[in-house]
């Protein structure tokens, strides 16, 4: 880890609030600022009856922990105005879904610059500021009217828009300004790096400040979890002879109702000879305050209820749908025991599934990843079987060929795969990003792309 500068100030919409927190990401920014020193800031969660002003320490140890609060306004404006249902659907090219209503713009940037008010008064000359996600765009901008001339830097954890989208953005005049602001703009893909320099040539902007840095996981830790999980559960599933798995958060990006339509192909195709698979989908709701995650929930329930009632046999139910919340060491053991990893999404920063899945597959018996072309993932991950999630009958035909696949070709696509998810691990990541921060030089292709580059010479 480099040492070069002075403390790190991480900025996240939230922040752990547990001793020990849990989750890849947290879990790598803890250890970053554990081993480095320095400060986590992020909001205290919900709203508050009484807003405390400025930032309140919640732990302290090798780094510290700040909250702000965020009042009613701020939080209907701020958290699910402007954030989440002007930029998420936006961002997600579903710009048909975004609400934009009075008061939403103004929230956001009041918090944003409440907030570079409350950072400029903690940060001393040499420290480094990352800042996380779509909740803080304008951040740096703030920063640097205060006078704040640290190097600041930015992660996008979700996809950058597309430049044709960019105009329905209230202020859409004024991102480049605010993506100018950071001395790095971290995003997950090359494609994303692309998107923005698209969107910088139509206005002539001068922003040459994007750069890739895909999001990895801690790859023998989740293997470590689905292992002990497999073996300590019984796992008395009641599920069919074969099992596809889908895990995420019930969010209209993840393509829910696509991948459900998508196995409904498949098991019209489907010989009496065939196995019987069932479709495990794990999804509890998120951001049921957001209006446009209201429908979403019926819809599945019914897509799932007419498949279910039109294949169902006595001893077999093609869809098992669970909304509740599922431990995640249970998960990976779950994942492990799946012969299909169905990660569809329609539109997707990453996908943190698609790279558990791997790791949890047992290598000498590994399950198959089918991968949406729309996820981050799927530039690293092309040993995965690629499909198009709008196409029915082309992820039918996917499903079909993973629950019939050799374990000769399993096997040599798992092991490129993981070989991918365990070079670009996690902590790869956090070095990449915060070598970048640093102003150090930095690998800044993946080495996977080397590889092929090399390779096709
Ligand atoms: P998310 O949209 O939340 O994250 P994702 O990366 O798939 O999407 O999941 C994050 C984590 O939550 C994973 O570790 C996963 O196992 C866990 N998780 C998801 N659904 C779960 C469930 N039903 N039960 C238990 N655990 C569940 C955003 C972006 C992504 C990007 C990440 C990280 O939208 O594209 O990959 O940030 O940058």
């Amino acid at each position: 880890m480099s040492q070069k500068g002075g403390r790190l100030i991480v900025i996240s919409n939230r922040i752990p609030t547990d001793e020990t927190p849990s989750g890849g990401l947290v879990v790598a920014l803890h250890e970053a600022l554990t081993e480095r020193g320095g400060i986590w800031i992020g909001s205290s969660g919900g709203p508050q009856e009484a807003p405390r002003e400025g930032l309140t320490q919640i732990a302290s140890g090798a780094y510290s922990r700040y909250a702000f609060d965020l009042s009613h306004a701020d939080y209907e404006q701020y958290y699910l105005g402007y954030a989440n249902s002007v930029l998420w659907p936006l961002f997600h090219r579903r710009a048909d879904l975004i609400n934009v209503q009075p008061g939403m713009v103004e929230g956001y940037m009041a918090v944003n610059e409440r907030l570079a008010k409350m950072v400029a008064e903690i940060a001393q000359p040499g420290d480094l500021i990352w800042v996380h996600d779509y909740h803080f765009l304008p951040l740096a901008a703030a920063l640097r009217a205060l006078g704040v001339d640290n190097r600041v830097g930015f992660f996008l954890h979700i996809p950058f828009p597309t430049a044709s989208d960019v105009p329905a953005l209230p202020q859409a005049d004024d991102m480049l300004d605010w993506v100018a602001a950071y001395d790095v703009f971290g995003m997950q893909t090359e494609t994303d790096v692309q998107r923005l320099d698209a969107l910088a040539a139509r206005v002539e902007g001068k922003v040459n400040n994007g750069r890739a840095f895909p999001i990895g996981i801690d790859p023998v830790g989740y293997r470590d979890a689905a292992i002990a999980s497999a073996a300590g559960d019984n796992m008395a599933l009641s599920l069919g002879q074969k099992l596809i798995i889908g895990v995420d958060r019930l969010d209209y990006s993840k393509g829910l109702v696509h991948r459900f339509e998508g196995f409904g192909a498949y098991l019209a195709q489907r010989q009496d000879s065939d196995p019987k698979a069932t479709l495990l989908q794990i999804a509890p709701p998120s951001r049921e305050n957001v209006d446009a995650y209201q429908d979403i929930r019926a819809h599945l329930e019914s897509t799932a209820g007419a498949l279910n009632g039109e294949y169902a046999e006595l001893d077999w139910t093609p869809i098992r749908y669970i909304r509740r919340n599922v431990a995640r060491e249970r998960l990976a053991g779950v994942m492990r025991r799946a012969d299909v990893g169905l990660v569809t999404p329609l539109a997707d920063g990453m996908n943190l599934v698609a790279k558990e899945f791997v790791a949890a597959q047992d290598p000498d018996d590994p399950g198959v990843l089918i991968l949406s072309s729309f996820a981050g993932a799927a530039e690293q991950m092309q040993d995965a079987l690629i499909v198009n999630p709008y196409d029915a009958t082309e992820m039918g035909d996917a499903i079909q060929k993973a629950l019939s696949m050799s374990l000769d070709e399993r096997k040599a696509r798992h092991a490129a795969l993981l070989d991918g998810v365990q070079t670009q691990d996690i902590h790869w990541w956090t070095q990449s990003c915060l070598d970048a921060l640093a102003g150090e030089r930095v690998w800044l292709r993946p080495l996977a792309t080397w590889a092929r580059t090399l390779s096709a010479l």
